[in-house]
């Protein structure tokens, strides 16, 4: 009778004790990441693949998508290696307005013709 209790205990803190790694492995699993959604003044699809491209350079950049009709640029970032200013600067030295942020003059105009800002969404 003296066995059974300690070994329902030695049970009981073995399942305690992996329940317990679990818990932290979910903790440390993977960094948070936070999305930015910022209007762009880009008119094309070179345009898009511009952008994306540039964001992809950026450091802590998950993931960055521009959808041309809504000029919508959409990025996925660690708020740990970049912050939402640091990606809206990185648009404007691309050439393109980010939200109420004007384009960097000389990127803006080392853009081709197609992708000025006086043309439409084409
Ligand atoms: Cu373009």
């Amino acid at each position: 009778m003296k066995f059974f209790p300690s070994f329902l205990l030695a049970g009981l803190l073995m399942i305690s004790s992996g329940a317990f790694a679990q818990t932290a492995k979910t903790k440390t699993k993977g960094p948070a990441t936070e999305t930015v959604q910022l209007k762009t003044s880009a008119v094309c699809d070179m345009c898009k693949a511009r952008l994306e491209k540039a964001m992809a350079y950026e450091k802590g950049v998950q993931q960055a998508t521009l959808d041309v009709p809504t000029q919508m640029l959409t990025v996925t970032f660690r708020p740990d290696k970049t912050s939402a200013a640091a990606l809206t600067s990185a648009v404007q030295k691309t050439g393109y307005d980010a939200n109420d942020q004007l384009a960097d003059e000389k990127a803006y105009e080392r853009l081709p013709e197609c992708c000025k800002k006086t043309n439409a969404v084409h």
